[in-house]
């Protein structure tokens, strides 16, 4: 596996998840799940999504970018959760605290392309992903688009680490496996990523 990848299997217990969930439900109706498009040619993304934090990622047909405001609210993002924080202090080895956590909300024909996390300026500090709900089959590749990729799944309360050379990594999300959970409201999954965007 590429160095810096780190696979924290239920880093988040049962009841940990329930109260991380419950955290993150209780910020949607501030920051509403909107389907964001592909840059240039506008096709909606598979995935829906919000963000939490200083800055939160938004794509639509101009590009991606990060901003302070909820592209359909106008508002400020909502404050990162305590628990999410404790996590980056905890496993990010990164002297300063994350900027942006991207929500993804995956219903049962959802999936995610294989992708490079490249809209942040400070390359050296990791992202970390939280899963919560249902089962997803995670790709992860190399450094080139057709570099050779293995597949794990991910379980609710499960983090994953791309850090290091796993930073620059091609990943992505196949499919998920609906209702092999029963946390996440209609049998979805959401997968919570922590980004330092700007260096410190
Ligand atoms: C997902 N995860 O698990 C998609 N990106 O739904 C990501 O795209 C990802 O898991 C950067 C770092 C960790 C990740
Ligand atoms: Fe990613």
């Amino acid at each position: 596996m590429i160095d810096g990848f780190r696979f924290l299997p239920e880093y988040f217990s049962p009841p940990a998840q329930k109260a991380l969930l419950a955290d993150v439900l209780g910020l949607l109706d501030d920051n509403p799940l909107y389907r964001g498009s592909m840059p240039r040619t506008g096709k909606p993304l598979s995935v829906r999504n919000t963000n939490l934090g200083p800055l939160g990622w938004v794509s639509d047909i101009k590009g991606y970018r990060y901003q302070p405001t909820h592209p359909v609210t106008g508002k400020p993002w909502t404050p990162i959760p305590q628990a999410l924080l404790d996590l980056w202090r905890d496993v990010a080895s990164f002297p300063a605290p994350p900027q942006a956590c991207l929500v993804n909300w995956y219903e049962a024909d959802s999936r995610l392309g294989l992708h490079i996390d490249a809209d942040e300026s400070a390359k050296d500090a990791p992202v970390i992903s939280v899963s919560l709900g249902s089962r997803a089959l995670f790709r992860l590749g190399g450094l080139e688009r057709k570099s050779p990729t293995s597949s794990m799944r991910l379980a609710s309360g499960d983090v994953v680490v791309l850090g290091g050379a796993a930073r620059q990594a091609y990943h992505g999300v196949d499919r998920i496996y609906p209702d092999s959970s029963t946390l996440v409201p209609g049998g979805g999954r959401i997968n919570l990523t922590l980004r330092r965007v700007t260096a410190p």
